[in-house]
């Protein structure tokens, strides 16, 4: 019997473990490749740091092909690595299955990798050991077990040659706290050789008051009773048990099917997702991948100590890197299951994240669709249909900020994104204690939250890479703009209406989309497929608020190297190397390799194969309430089939039955 059993765990474990092309890199696949750099010889002299490791990106019509008859051999399976040795980058590609190096580049351009979590904590180190930091420190009241320093890159600033790998270090009092971005050391200045791990620049210009610490920890145990407006705890059951199912990192639930992925960069990956025909067996595929590429975030404070914040969350801190353990039962409902994540250390071992996405069906009492009919004399129809969708989340907390990125499937066809904003304002020290000592005059670059606190303005503009490929991967853009219409020969007593005008935009140029621009709609299609009367398949966008542009002067360095910013929308021509909006090297970069520049090649998109590029955007002032910690606030857009289907798939959907449920009353 037990011999039974381990041959039928061991069989099962076998097949459930068969591996899909683009499944994330494995422990076991992080050491092979550790070892296969290792063993090779090729930085034997001198130490090698990881900065990046993950799947490198299976020729897609390979992959196509092997998804159309999965009897054949898949695309190999190969890593990028990008690491750090002598002062130079490297990029190499790894194969797996062989063991072997096909590829070893030095990277010659201005800019550098992700940053590992190593060298943050080593940089964070530094300043305790340097005396003129210790005598800031002194100078301010405070001893060195109260303060806690973290990193900051540097931005540029046009620089023209080459700058070395620098980091600024910022440091805050903690003492009677653990919000220690509500207490910054202001006036002191940091910055750190990263590749000599040293201190190479200080000041400390001036001395403002560390703000206090009470009545910023957040924590539940330091709440002192009573507790402010309280709701009853609520709990989602679902008595006829989860109605998704997941194989490996893929996915199906309801019409959907979709594979997920996680990369230290991107965070969660969400590929091959398709979509059932409500009168076929037949999956079509609607989004080949879709990832966070990038998160910019600029302050507006110009002044020495925060110019140079102007920061992007993935590709220098790795929105996948950040990403936090979920706690079940609060990050995500009752009713999830949880997945986990890993990424190589920098020495190349796998390092577990546990429960780095969870998946859940969300139901909220809404409805997915309704009507009562009493039109009809003697009876009264009421058809209701509830609301509930599948979604994927990661919680990404990059320093004070907490990201939770929702991918949400409905079984109306439409993916819902939403970002939402959380955790702790990055805030200013400041002399003020009273809004009326800040004279007319002068720009605080935010406003005073608390005594001696500033919230300081700034942006979040996260931006979506979206490989659709509805129906296929030819496809086009089409901007529906709405056009007022006089009528003006007397033909009716209407003197105006809107109607369409539709263009499909033929290069690149054609779909650079400020959408308040004018009222349109904004639609990928598939002209080479009709449904059967007629019209092309597609889906459109919906914006569901944070739809901000930046404000910043075209020269400004910061958007200079966010261009892209400019326009929530932008569609360019496939390719396999265009992936990180920012540029693949983000740290220190000078905007030569971003969407706008691969845009300016004007390369041809109608029925090619595209890409969509959309930026949720947020300009945020912070108010008195985003102190000492942020109420969430979220933001985000939708794709809707748009004649996609042949008519609403709702159609073939159920009410509840609740007639066999367990007996639950909510007066217990
Ligand atoms: C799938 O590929 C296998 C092996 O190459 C072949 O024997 C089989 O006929 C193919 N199936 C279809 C449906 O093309
Ligand atoms: C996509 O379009 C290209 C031409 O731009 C054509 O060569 C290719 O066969 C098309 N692919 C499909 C699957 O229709
Ligand atoms: C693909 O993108 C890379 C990086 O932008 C670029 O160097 C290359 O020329 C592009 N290839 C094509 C065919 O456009
Ligand atoms: C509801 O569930 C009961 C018990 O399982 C079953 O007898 C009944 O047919 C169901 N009704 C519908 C509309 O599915
Ligand atoms: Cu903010």
């Amino acid at each position: 019997m037990l011999l039974y059993l381990f041959f039928f765990f061991f069989f099962s474990s076998l097949l459930s473990c068969k591996a899909h092309p683009l499944d994330p890199l494995s422990p076991s696949e992080f050491i092979v490749i550790q070892q296969t750099i290792k063993t090779s010889n090729l930085f034997s002299s001198t130490p090698l740091y990881f900065q990046y490791i993950g799947l490198a990106d299976p020729d897609k019509l390979l992959l196509l092909s092997w998804l159309s008859n999965t009897s054949n051999s898949p695309p190999p399976r190969q890593a990028f690595i990008i690491a750090r040795s002598d002062h130079q980058t490297h990029e190499l590609h790894v194969d797996i299955s062989t063991k072997s190096i096909i590829s070893n580049t030095v990277y010659t351009g201005f800019s550098f990798p992700l940053l590992n979590f190593e060298e943050q904590t080593a940089a964070s180190n530094l300043p305790f050991n340097y005396t003129p930091f210790m005598n800031s420190i002194k100078k301010r009241g405070l001893k060195s077990s109260e303060v806690v320093c973290t990193t900051f890159t540097v931005g540029w600033f046009g620089e023209v040659k080459k700058s070395k790998r620098l980091l600024k270090i910022l440091c805050f009092a903690t003492g009677d706290t653990v919000n220690l971005y509500v207490r910054p050391l202001e006036g002191i200045t940091i910055v750190v050789d990263l590749d000599l791990m040293e201190i190479v620049d200080y000041t400390d210009r001036f001395v403002v008051p560390v703000p206090v610490a009470g009545g910023t920890d957040y924590r539940s145990k330091k709440q002192k009773p009573p507790f402010g407006p309280r709701g009853k705890p609520v709990t989602v059951v679902q008595p006829e048990g989860k109605g998704f199912s997941i194989d490996g990192h893929s996915i199906s639930w309801a019409n959907w099917k979709f594979h997920l992925s996680y990369d230290v960069r991107a965070g969660a990956i969400i590929s091959l997702a398709s979509v059932q025909a409500h009168d076929a067996k037949l999956y079509r595929l609607v989004l080949y991948k879709g990832f966070v590429s990038e998160v910019f975030v600029p302050y507006q404070d110009p002044t020495e100590e925060w110019y140079y914040k102007t920061f992007f969350d993935a590709g220098e801190f790795g929105f996948g890197l950040s990403a936090s353990s979920l706690q079940p039962m609060s990050d995500c409902p009752t009713n999830a299951e949880f997945l986990d994540g890993y990424y190589a250390a920098q020495n190349g071992s796998p390092v577990k994240i546990k429960n780095v996405f969870c998946v859940f069906e969300r139901y909220s009492g809404d409805s997915a669709w309704r009507h009562t009919e009493i039109g009809i004399p003697g009876m009264v129809i009421t058809e209701v249909r509830p609301e509930i969708s599948l979604v994927v989340r990661m919680v990404s907390t990059i320093g004070n900020y907490d990201y939770v990125t929702d991918w949400e499937f409905k079984t109306s066809g439409a993916i819902k994104f939403t970002v939402t904003l959380t955790g702790i304002l990055e805030v200013k020290g400041t002399s003020y204690t009273h809004a009326r000592q800040v004279e007319q005059d002068i720009d605080l670059y935010g406003s005073l939250l608390a005594k001696n606190t500033i919230g300081v303005n700034h942006d979040h503009f996260i931006t979506y890479y979206l490989d659709l490929d509805i129906d296929g991967y030819n496809n086009s853009f089409v901007k529906a703009k709405m056009k007022t219409v006089n009528v003006i020969d007397g033909s009716s007593p209407r003197k105006s209406y809107w109607t369409f005008v539709k263009e499909i935009a033929e290069t690149e140029a054609d779909a650079r989309i400020e959408l308040e621009a004018e009222p349109a709609e904004y639609l990928v299609v598939n002209t080479n497929k009709k449904t059967k009367i007629g019209n092309d398949v597609g889906y459109r966008f919906i914006s569901h608020g944070a739809s901000s542009i930046s404000l910043l002067s075209d020269d400004d360095y910061p958007q200079i190297r966010a261009g892209y910013t400019k326009k929530q929308l932008w569609v360019t021509a496939y390719n396999v190397s265009e992936k990180w909006a920012a540029g693949l090297y983000t740290d220190q970069s000078r905007g030569d390799d971003t969407i706008n520049t691969w845009s300016q090649r004007n390369r041809v998109i109608n029925n090619k194969d595209i890409v969509v590029w959309y930026t949720i955007g947020f300009h945020h002032a912070p108010y008195q309430e985003d102190f000492p910690l942020m109420p969430s606030l979220s933001g985000g857009f939708e794709l809707r089939p748009s004649n996609f289907f042949e008519t609403n798939p709702l159609i073939k959907t159920m009410p509840f039955n609740e007639t066999h449920w367990p007996k639950c009353t909510n007066n217990l």
